[in-house]
């Protein structure tokens, strides 16, 4: 039997939608538009197309929004005067600085110089370590992404068994960390993490009841690692090639076609988890906005 798909675009346009309404809502009693500054450094191919993709949905969804882009060479003094322009300017509630920045750059004094009320990436670490202990905060835009997902999925989380591929401090470490706490709809699994490390992944990813890869190779997930009716979600976007007509060709880390035959539900490449990350950066700024009016909102 095939998997079920669950798709990232469809979730991600049902939930851009009551956005939609919420920012108009916004906009006419409160006074507010929510402002979104975007900085991308030099031009890494995949940062532009995900960097272009946030800008076009947010004034989709009727932000304020700012494009930053800043040549390969920027000093890292240069990106923090920047930086400290927008922590001060009003009509900015977010501040994205897209990953990864060149190596002369250290990207901790870049993430730690963003205010923490404006880091709608949630990478800050007053942000990550409010995660960890529970309170309310921006949670990462992946991460969350994938929550949104298994809960509008309706995936049983609570007391399954969660094996995650990956231990980045985009993905891994905090997607782990979010399903092992007791929080609701989706929390409460008993989490394991594989890495570079784990002697038998396989081992590992074989008892999963839900199994989310973010290892950043293409197809390292083989039917065979799968235990049959596990849910899958694959968070790799691999370029892989390009097509005659010189767009991308991606996968994911998962070998999708043999997998979905055993998997009672998995998620697309593309389609699946990276429309997800750019809407969840949408409500994320969408509350930076209202905790900066005042008004209740879900991160403090
Ligand atoms: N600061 N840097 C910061 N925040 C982030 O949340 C990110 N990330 C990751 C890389 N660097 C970052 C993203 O935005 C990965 N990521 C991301 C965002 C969107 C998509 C994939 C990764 C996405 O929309 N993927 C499409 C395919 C797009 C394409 O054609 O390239 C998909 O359907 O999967």
């Amino acid at each position: 039997m095939s998997a079920r798909i669950i798709s990232g675009k469809e979730i991600s346009q049902q939930i851009r939608e009551e956005l939609r309404k919420e920012v108009q809502e916004l906009k006419e009693k409160h006074g507010v538009t929510p402002g979104l500054v975007t900085i991308l450094v030099g031009e890494n191919p995949a940062s532009i197309s995900y960097v272009t993709a946030k800008q076009r949905t947010a004034k989709d969804l009727g932000f304020y929004s700012v494009q930053e882009n800043l040549p390969e060479e920027v000093s890292e003094s240069e990106l923090l005067a920047l930086i400290d322009k927008y922590n001060k300017d009003e009509k900015i509630h977010g501040i994205l600085v897209q990953l990864p920045l060149p190596k002369h750059i250290n990207e901790r004094k870049i993430l730690y110089a963003i205010d923490p009320r404006k880091d709608v990436d949630g990478f800050h670490p007053v942000n990550v370590g409010k995660m960890v202990i529970g309170e309310p905060c921006f949670l990462p835009c992946t991460p969350h992404g994938i929550l949104v997902m298994l809960e509008r999925a309706q995936v049983q989380v609570d007391g399954a068994d969660v094996v995650v591929v990956g231990r980045s401090n985009i993905v891994g470490k905090p997607v782990a960390n979010l399903l092992l706490q007791k929080r609701k709809p989706v929390g409460n699994a008993t989490v394991t993490v594989c890495h570079t490390g784990t002697r038998d992944m396989a081992a590992h990813t074989r008892r999963a009841d839900i199994l989310i890869v973010a290892a950043g190779r293409p197809k390292v997930i083989t039917a065979d690692m799968v235990k049959e009716g596990a849910v899958v979600i694959d968070v790799g976007v691999n370029r892989i090639g390009t097509t005659p007509e010189g767009k991308a060709i991606l996968c994911g880390d998962v070998d999708f076609d043999a997998v979905k035959e055993k998997a009672s539900a998995i998620t697309p490449v593309p389609g699946g988890v990276g429309p997800m990350t750019i809407t969840m950066l949408m409500k994320n700024t969408v509350e930076a906005a209202k905790l900066w009016a005042g008004l209740p909102c879900e991160v403090g």
